[in-house]
């Protein structure tokens, strides 16, 4: 046989590739997906040291005026996270739910994870604020447009 010498091949890698499954969550996105992602991973981030936790959920839900948010329920949606709750983490959890056309909706996809059932409980001059400073900083009048349809805002200075 001549194929006798044939080298043995070498197996790719050979160890643990746990780079895989982030590169692959990355990989379901554009590059400004990412970018609107970080933004609001950023914006959860309250302390910014690259992990979400239960401060950092409750300071976010204080920031929006709700403080009334019980242990039971962060614990819950910490949950979901197989692991500590980095942005990698992020995306696999909430990237398909964030994943808007364009960086406001992002943004408000993420507001909208943080009052499912669309109480109202968000402060909507904290939304304001943001939506007018983040992004493409948006008029008083473009926030009205979109939200208001999202039901996000209900706003009587929206006409
Ligand atoms: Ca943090």
């Amino acid at each position: 046989m001549s194929m006798a010498s044939r080298k043995p091949k070498k197996k790719e890698g050979g160890g643990v590739r746990t780079q895989k499954a982030s590169s692959s969550v990355f990989s379901n996105f554009e590059q400004t997906q990412i970018q609107e992602f970080k933004e609001a991973f950023t914006l959860m981030d309250q302390n910014r040291d690259g992990f979400i936790d239960k401060e950092d959920l409750k300071d976010t839900y204080a920031s929006l005026g709700k403080t009334n948010v019980k242990d039971d329920e962060l614990d819950a949606m910490l949950k979901e996270a197989t692991g500590p709750l980095n942005f990698t983490m992020f995306l696999n959890l909430f990237g398909e739910k964030l994943n808007g056309t364009d960086p406001e909706e992002t943004i408000l996809n993420a507001f909208k994870l943080l009052d499912p059932d669309g109480k109202g409980h968000i402060n909507k001059d904290y939304i304001k604020r943001l939506l007018m400073s983040q992004a493409d900083k948006m008029t008083a009048e473009e926030v009205c447009n979109f939200s208001v349809p999202l039901r996000l805002l209900d706003d009587e200075n929206c006409s």
